[in-house]
This record gives C-alpha cells, structure tokens and sequence, in this order.
C-alpha cells in the first residue's frame, strides 16, 4: 500500500474513532435547483448569485432552466427526486399547481426550498423556508412614491400597468399592493393593465397597443420589472413621446438597464428587488443538513431608488 493510501486510511480510521469525518472525505451536499427561466436581467443575476455562491460552499449543483413552463420545472423536481439529491430549491414560475410534485419530494424525503417566489400549497410543511421580498411592499413603495411625486397635480391620472408573468406571485403581489395605496384617491385611475411576461419584448408589444388605443392620455406607466420599462420605453419613443416627462416610468428590480435608463433621463424611479439570493439559500442548503431549525420565511431587506440618485448609486450597484 502507497505512502498516501497508508496515511488516507489511517487518518479515516482515527477519526471514525472519534466520530469526526475530515472534510475532504465527507460526501458533497447535492442541490437540484429548478429556475423560472432567463427572460430578465433579473433572473440572470440571480442564477449567476446561485452558481457563484454554490461553487463557494462545495455544494454540488444541477441546475435546469424551465424556460418560464411550470410543466418543465416540475420535470426538472421529478428528476432531482429520481437522482436522490439531499436538497430541492426552485422559484415557482407560478403560485399554484406544486402539491403532487411536492408530496412526491416529501414522499422521498427530499426537503425542498422556495426561493424568489413562494407557493400556493394545501400544506405548507411541503417546503422548509420561502427565502425572497416582500413583492406586495414593492407594490406598495411603487405607489408611495407616485402619490409624492403627483402631490400638487389635481388630476386625473391615467396610468397604464405592464404586468408580470400571469399567476406568479410578484405580479399578483405587486398589482396589489401598488392599487392598496392608489384607491385612497380616486384622481389615480389604472385605465390599461395587461401581462408583458417581465419580458423587454412584450413589454414594448403591449406598451405600443397601449399608446395606439389611449395616446397622450396616458400619464403614467407602472411596470412589474425593469426589462418590461425598458421595452416601454423604446415604444413611447417611438411614438414620439419623451419617457420620463410626458408619461412617468415607475418600475421594480433596480437591475444595471433601470440605472442606465435613469442616467439617460427616461425613467423616473425603480424599485429594489434583489436577486442576490445565493449565500442565503446555501447556508439554508447547508442548515437543513445538519439539522439546524431554519425560519419559516426570510425576506430580503430592499431600497427604492429614484432617477435623481441614479448617478451617485450606479457604482455600487451588484448586479
Ligand atoms: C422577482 C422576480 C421577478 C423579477 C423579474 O423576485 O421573480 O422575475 O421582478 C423576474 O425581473 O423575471
């Protein structure tokens, strides 16, 4: 027996006398992770925040892209549960339609993780923890800072909303708590609201339809994320409408395309969303290993920052 393998066994065997197995022999963490898909600068700083903080943690992971189909993620789950991984974490497209492919994950004894967004489940002990924002509260900073920003302005207000993908819950949550704070004055008036998938493309489709049926009666767009504001945009210019003075850009993420725009002066303000889940998501991963309890629900602390910041801010942005 070679010198290396003498030592390598001696030192497994003294420590299985003492019960300590040496790092580099304990057997890698696996993570299957189902993501939504890459139809946003969102997602794609988010699935690069996962892979980084995986590599970081020694945590072996197998990663699929579901391409925004709820049919794919699901395949992806059942797959991680045919390969017996120690830990599920996905970010459901959509709210509903989880409960069979997490009773099989239960079933298994595979604990699962919601990041991003959460899920809509007769039983709730069918995930661990839901790690991600507060989506109602964006909504809500969203029309805070509308009523501040048209304080003087008698109205009416005539606001047109580009919605998130349809079903999930930041669009749900953020249609929400966005109207919450609108309908305490009945001069602000949602006239248009129609899905553009948090995607630029759709964004800017829908934003041309809007502009062609309602033209300058639109006084405001409030758009879900960032990439649909920035597919607007494109379309209000080129109707020939100046973005950011003749209608008001309201959106949400604060992605590096939102900082640009509002250097360049065609968006008002976007609201944080922060897609920089990895570390948190690892040391849960690495938590429910060991056993340790794990909070129910972890919410990502996030800020809202207008175009007049824009500058001052842009460096220090992370993703
Ligand atoms: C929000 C996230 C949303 C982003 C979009 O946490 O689920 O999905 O706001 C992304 O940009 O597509």
């Amino acid at each position: 027996m070679s010198m290396q393998r003498r030592t390598f066994t001696a030192a497994l065997a003294a420590a299985s006398v003492v019960g300590a197995v040496p790092a580099f022999a304990q057997k890698k963490i696996v993570l299957g992770f189902a993501q939504v898909g890459a139809e946003s600068e969102w997602r794609t700083a988010n699935t690069e925040s996962i892979k980084s903080s995986a590599a970081e943690a020694g945590i072996d992971l197998k990663f699929s892209d579901a391409q925004q189909k709820q049919e794919n993620q699901i395949k992806a789950i059942r797959s991680y549960i045919a390969q017996k991984v120690d830990v599920i974490a996905f970010s459901p497209v959509v709210e509903t339609g989880w409960d069979t492919v997490l009773v099989e994950a239960k079933n298994a004894k595979i604990p699962v993780v919601l990041t991003d967004r959460s899920v809509k489940v007769k039983d709730d002990s069918l995930y661990v923890t839901f790690m991600g924002s507060d989506f109602t509260e964006e909504g809500r900073k969203a029309g805070r800072w509308l009523v501040e920003k048209m304080k003087g302005n008698a109205g009416p207000i005539n606001i047109v909303e580009l919605q998130g993908t349809v079903g999930s819950a930041p669009a749900i949550d953020r249609k929400k708590g966005f109207e919450e704070i609108i309908k305490a004055d009945p001069k602000f008036k949602i006239i248009r609201s129609q899905t553009g998938d948090f995607t630029r493309a759709k964004g800017k489709e829908v934003m041309e339809a809007f502009l062609k049926a309602e033209g300058k009666k639109i006084n405001v767009l409030y758009a879900h994320n960032d990439d649909m504001a920035i597919g607007a945009i494109q379309a209000i210019e080129e109707a020939g409408m100046k973005p950011a003075k003749d209608i008001t850009i309201i959106s949400i993420d604060a992605v590096k395309g939102a900082f640009e725009a509002m250097m360049a002066g065609k968006l008002n303000v976007s609201v944080e969303c922060s897609p920089l889940l990895g570390p948190q998501l690892m040391s849960a991963v690495k938590d429910i290993k060991a056993g340790k309890p794990v909070p129910k629900r972890i919410i990502t602390e996030e800020g809202i920052f207008p175009m007049e910041v824009a500058a001052a801010e842009f460096p220090k942005r992370k993703y």
